[in-house]
């Protein structure tokens, strides 16, 4: 099996989509873990646990535009090093519940409250069509990705690597968590939680958005 299976990566960065969405924000997660974030800074930390990746900022104004992305890292040996590597991504979106775990398989995910008629993606490539049509959500060849109506938001995983595509009109400056606050500037992106303040080390940011 390949190493590049195990080696979860949270990586965020920026670029211009030509998908209609002002921004693109890319989420990698790989081994112990790495983060870049929105705004450019990056960092590692080595404690396996569930933490907070992003976030609305509590106030956020739509309702239902909010979320939460959670990713869970568990320790794993590699080489004869002890990392961490991601075994789940939870992502809460306008209030329903999306969970996927690896290794990602075409019915390694629940939807909470279900509503698709089939709750798996029997095939290969497939795509499902929430009842209401608020989001769509596709298997290909181990990678989910989950589109939200009107593209303001884009959640890929592939078991290894969790990429957030979001809208910046709807979303910058409006999120918190391990990949900062996206409002396109540096050095303000390692807000402690429940706070306005700045964490004083990577480590102390880290712990803050700990599960
Ligand atoms: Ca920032």
């Amino acid at each position: 099996m390949e190493l590049s299976y195990f080696l979860p990566v949270l990586v965020m960065m920026l670029s211009f989509a030509d998908n209609g969405i002002a921004q693109e924000l890319s989420g990698r997660c790989y081994g112990d873990i790495h983060v870049d974030q929105y705004d450019g800074a990056k960092f590692m930390d080595q404690t396996p646990g569930t933490y907070v990746c992003s976030k609305t900022v509590d106030g956020f104004a739509d309702n239902a535009k909010a979320f939460e992305l959670q990713v869970t890292t568990v320790a794993a040996t590699r080489r004869g090093k002890v990392i961490s590597v991601i075994s789940s991504v939870s992502l809460t979106y306008g209030g329903v519940v999306f969970d996927f775990s690896r290794p990602t398989t075409a019915a390694s995910f629940t939807i909470t409250p279900a509503d698709f008629s089939s709750s798996a993606l029997a095939n290969n490539q497939q795509t499902h069509t929430a009842d209401d049509g608020s989001y769509v959500l596709t298997y290909n060849n181990g990678k989910f990705e989950l589109t939200v109506a009107g593209g303001t938001f884009k959640m890929t995983f592939n078991g290894r690597d969790c990429k957030l595509t979001t809208d910046a009109t709807t979303y910058s400056g409006q999120l918190e968590g391990l990949l900062g606050n996206r409002d396109g500037v540096g050095g303000n992106d390692q807000k402690l939680r429940n706070t306005n303040t700045q964490a004083t080390s990577t480590e102390e940011f880290v712990q803050s958005w700990k599960e």
